[in-house]
Protein backbone atom coordinates (compact mmCIF):
# COMPACT_ATOMS: atom_id res chain seq x y z
CA UNK A 1 0.00 0.00 0.00
CA UNK A 2 1.60 3.10 -0.91
CA UNK A 3 1.62 5.76 1.72
CA UNK A 4 -0.47 8.94 1.85
CA UNK A 5 -0.04 12.69 2.08
CA UNK A 6 -3.44 14.62 2.88
CA UNK A 7 -3.65 18.01 1.62
CA UNK A 8 -6.88 20.44 2.71
CA UNK A 9 -8.39 23.74 1.20
CA UNK A 10 -10.84 25.15 2.90
CA UNK A 11 -14.12 26.19 1.21
CA UNK A 12 -14.85 30.04 0.05
CA UNK A 13 -15.41 32.01 2.92
CA UNK A 14 -16.09 35.78 3.95
CA UNK A 15 -18.47 36.73 1.29
CA UNK A 16 -16.33 34.99 -1.18
CA UNK A 17 -16.97 32.96 -4.19
CA UNK A 18 -14.06 30.96 -4.35
CA UNK A 19 -11.26 30.34 -1.94
CA UNK A 20 -7.72 29.14 -3.46
CA UNK A 21 -6.56 26.64 -1.43
CA UNK A 22 -9.18 24.59 -2.51
CA UNK A 23 -8.60 25.14 -6.34
CA UNK A 24 -4.53 24.45 -5.72
CA UNK A 25 -5.03 21.23 -3.34
CA UNK A 26 -7.80 20.18 -5.66
CA UNK A 27 -5.04 20.49 -9.23
CA UNK A 28 -2.84 17.88 -6.46
CA UNK A 29 -5.61 14.97 -5.79
CA UNK A 30 -4.14 11.71 -6.70
CA UNK A 31 -0.80 13.01 -8.03
CA UNK A 32 2.43 10.93 -6.66
CA UNK A 33 4.96 12.76 -5.59
CA UNK A 34 8.38 10.52 -4.16
CA UNK A 35 6.01 7.07 -4.19
CA UNK A 36 3.08 8.69 -1.83
CA UNK A 37 -0.26 9.61 -3.03
CA UNK A 38 -1.91 12.99 -2.94
CA UNK A 39 -5.28 12.91 -0.77
CA UNK A 40 -7.00 16.23 -1.13
CA UNK A 41 -10.12 17.17 0.69
CA UNK A 42 -12.06 20.17 1.52
CA UNK A 43 -12.48 21.08 5.02
CA UNK A 44 -15.63 23.64 6.31
CA UNK A 45 -14.41 27.32 7.54
CA UNK A 46 -16.00 26.45 10.49
CA UNK A 47 -15.08 26.42 13.91
CA UNK A 48 -15.49 22.78 15.43
CA UNK A 49 -16.71 21.18 11.88
CA UNK A 50 -13.29 21.87 10.28
CA UNK A 51 -11.67 19.92 12.95
CA UNK A 52 -14.33 16.87 12.92
CA UNK A 53 -13.43 16.65 9.52
CA UNK A 54 -10.13 16.73 9.71
CA UNK A 55 -9.99 14.10 11.91
CA UNK A 56 -12.32 11.99 10.15
CA UNK A 57 -9.70 12.20 7.65
CA UNK A 58 -6.99 11.47 9.66
CA UNK A 59 -8.19 8.00 10.87
CA UNK A 60 -9.31 7.26 7.61
CA UNK A 61 -5.86 7.94 5.25
CA UNK A 62 -3.55 7.52 8.37
CA UNK A 63 -0.85 10.04 5.92
CA UNK A 64 2.79 9.78 6.65
CA UNK A 65 2.25 13.77 6.08
CA UNK A 66 -0.46 16.13 6.30
CA UNK A 67 -0.56 20.38 4.77
CA UNK A 68 -3.84 21.84 5.47
CA UNK A 69 -4.01 25.04 2.93
CA UNK A 70 -5.05 28.17 3.29
CA UNK A 71 -6.14 31.38 1.76
CA UNK A 72 -4.54 34.58 3.55
CA UNK A 73 -5.61 37.29 1.74
CA UNK A 74 -3.11 40.48 1.53
CA UNK A 75 0.11 38.31 1.71
CA UNK A 76 2.26 38.36 -1.78
CA UNK A 77 3.64 34.85 -0.77
CA UNK A 78 3.05 31.42 0.22
CA UNK A 79 3.51 31.50 3.85
CA UNK A 80 4.79 28.92 5.94
CA UNK A 81 3.71 28.69 8.90
CA UNK A 82 6.24 27.95 11.99
CA UNK A 83 3.45 27.72 15.03
CA UNK A 84 -0.48 27.41 16.09
CA UNK A 85 -1.68 28.84 19.00
CA UNK A 86 -4.07 28.07 21.39
CA UNK A 87 -6.98 30.93 20.22
CA UNK A 88 -9.84 31.27 18.79
CA UNK A 89 -10.91 35.02 17.91
CA UNK A 90 -12.58 35.18 15.00
CA UNK A 91 -12.43 38.86 13.19
CA UNK A 92 -15.40 37.83 10.97
CA UNK A 93 -18.02 35.19 11.41
CA UNK A 94 -17.52 31.85 10.00
CA UNK A 95 -19.34 29.91 7.02
CA UNK A 96 -21.75 28.68 10.22
CA UNK A 97 -22.44 32.03 11.68
CA UNK A 98 -19.91 31.13 14.77
CA UNK A 99 -17.61 34.15 15.56
CA UNK A 100 -15.61 32.85 18.95
CA UNK A 101 -14.07 35.30 20.53
CA UNK A 102 -10.98 34.25 22.99
CA UNK A 103 -11.79 30.86 23.41
CA UNK A 104 -9.18 28.08 23.56
CA UNK A 105 -9.48 25.36 20.58
CA UNK A 106 -8.75 22.84 22.93
CA UNK A 107 -9.05 23.91 26.51
CA UNK A 108 -6.16 23.01 28.90
CA UNK A 109 -3.93 22.11 26.13
CA UNK A 110 -0.55 23.50 25.29
CA UNK A 111 -0.63 27.42 24.48
CA UNK A 112 1.16 26.40 20.95
CA UNK A 113 2.58 24.29 19.06
CA UNK A 114 5.61 24.21 16.18
CA UNK A 115 4.61 23.28 12.88
CA UNK A 116 6.85 19.55 12.26
CA UNK A 117 7.57 20.72 8.58
CA UNK A 118 11.17 21.52 7.64
CA UNK A 119 10.01 25.42 6.72
CA UNK A 120 13.20 26.33 6.45
CA UNK A 121 14.28 23.98 4.07
CA UNK A 122 10.78 24.10 1.85
CA UNK A 123 11.75 27.93 2.07
CA UNK A 124 15.32 27.44 0.19
CA UNK A 125 13.19 24.71 -1.95
CA UNK A 126 11.03 27.48 -2.74
CA UNK A 127 12.93 30.12 -3.78
CA UNK A 128 15.50 27.66 -5.67
CA UNK A 129 12.46 26.96 -7.79
CA UNK A 130 11.14 30.93 -8.05
CA UNK A 131 8.26 30.73 -6.47
CA UNK A 132 7.67 33.75 -3.59
CA UNK A 133 7.74 31.91 -0.23
CA UNK A 134 8.26 33.28 3.39
CA UNK A 135 8.36 31.53 6.82
CA UNK A 136 4.99 33.18 8.52
CA UNK A 137 4.72 33.56 12.78
CA UNK A 138 1.48 34.12 13.24
CA UNK A 139 -1.47 31.82 11.34
CA UNK A 140 -4.37 34.11 12.71
CA UNK A 141 -6.69 33.55 14.87
CA UNK A 142 -9.35 32.24 12.75
CA UNK A 143 -9.99 29.34 11.20
CA UNK A 144 -6.83 28.49 9.62
CA UNK A 145 -5.10 28.30 12.83
CA UNK A 146 -7.81 26.68 14.71
CA UNK A 147 -7.11 23.78 12.24
CA UNK A 148 -3.40 23.63 12.41
CA UNK A 149 -3.92 23.96 16.08
CA UNK A 150 -6.07 21.14 16.03
CA UNK A 151 -3.64 19.16 13.55
CA UNK A 152 -0.46 19.75 15.91
CA UNK A 153 -2.44 18.68 18.88
CA UNK A 154 -3.62 15.45 16.90
CA UNK A 155 -0.29 14.36 15.72
CA UNK A 156 1.07 14.85 19.09
CA UNK A 157 -1.28 12.97 21.13
CA UNK A 158 -2.51 10.12 18.84
CA UNK A 159 -0.22 7.26 19.54
CA UNK A 160 -1.09 5.54 16.04
CA UNK A 161 0.22 9.30 13.91
CA UNK A 162 3.41 10.00 15.78
CA UNK A 163 5.22 9.41 12.88
CA UNK A 164 2.86 11.76 10.55
CA UNK A 165 4.77 15.08 9.60
CA UNK A 166 2.39 18.21 9.64
CA UNK A 167 1.52 21.71 9.18
CA UNK A 168 0.11 24.80 7.49
CA UNK A 169 0.71 26.75 4.20
CA UNK A 170 -1.54 30.20 3.78
CA UNK A 171 -1.32 31.13 0.21
CA UNK A 172 -2.35 34.50 -1.45
CA UNK A 173 -5.34 35.68 -3.15
CA UNK A 174 -5.61 34.74 -7.13
CA UNK A 175 -5.21 37.62 -9.69
CA UNK A 176 -8.94 37.89 -9.99
CA UNK A 177 -9.29 38.42 -6.37
CA UNK A 178 -7.33 41.66 -5.85
CA UNK A 179 -3.79 42.17 -4.84
CA UNK A 180 -1.20 41.26 -3.76
CA UNK A 181 -1.67 37.89 -5.84
CA UNK A 182 -0.25 34.89 -6.93
CA UNK A 183 -1.10 32.79 -10.36
CA UNK A 184 -3.10 29.34 -9.02
CA UNK A 185 -0.46 28.05 -11.59
CA UNK A 186 2.39 28.99 -9.39
CA UNK A 187 0.54 28.01 -6.04
CA UNK A 188 -0.06 24.60 -7.28
CA UNK A 189 3.65 24.19 -8.10
CA UNK A 190 4.77 26.11 -5.11
CA UNK A 191 2.90 23.35 -3.22
CA UNK A 192 4.39 20.66 -5.35
CA UNK A 193 7.99 21.61 -4.32
CA UNK A 194 6.74 22.29 -0.78
CA UNK A 195 5.60 18.89 -0.36
CA UNK A 196 8.56 17.23 -1.87
CA UNK A 197 11.02 18.52 0.47
CA UNK A 198 8.72 17.48 3.82
CA UNK A 199 9.05 13.99 2.17
CA UNK A 200 12.91 14.63 1.73
CA UNK A 201 14.26 16.94 4.28
CA UNK A 202 14.39 14.84 7.62
CA UNK A 203 16.03 17.64 9.68
CA UNK A 204 14.88 21.18 8.71
CA UNK A 205 17.97 23.41 7.69
CA UNK A 206 18.71 26.80 10.09
CA UNK A 207 19.62 29.13 6.79
CA UNK A 208 21.26 32.31 7.31
CA UNK A 209 19.55 35.64 8.86
CA UNK A 210 16.53 34.82 10.59
CA UNK A 211 12.63 36.90 10.07
CA UNK A 212 13.22 40.57 11.36
CA UNK A 213 9.58 41.09 12.57
N1 LIG B 1 -8.48 31.21 5.35
C1 LIG B 1 -9.03 31.55 6.65
C2 LIG B 1 -9.97 30.41 6.99
C3 LIG B 1 -10.21 29.70 5.71
C4 LIG B 1 -9.17 30.18 4.78
O1 LIG B 1 -8.95 29.74 3.66
C5 LIG B 1 -7.96 31.83 7.69
O2 LIG B 1 -6.86 32.28 7.34
O3 LIG B 1 -8.21 31.62 8.89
Amino acid sequence: MTQKILLTGFDAFGGATLNPSWLAVQALHRRQILGHTVVAAQLPTVFDASLKELNVLLTQHRPALVVCVGQAGRRSALSLERVAINVNDAPIADNAGGQPVDTPVKPGAPAAYFTSLPIKAMLAALQAEGVSAEVSQTAGTFVCNHVFYGLMHTLATRRELKHTRGGFIHVPWLPEQGAPNMPLEDIVRGLRVALRCALQVEKDATLGAGATN
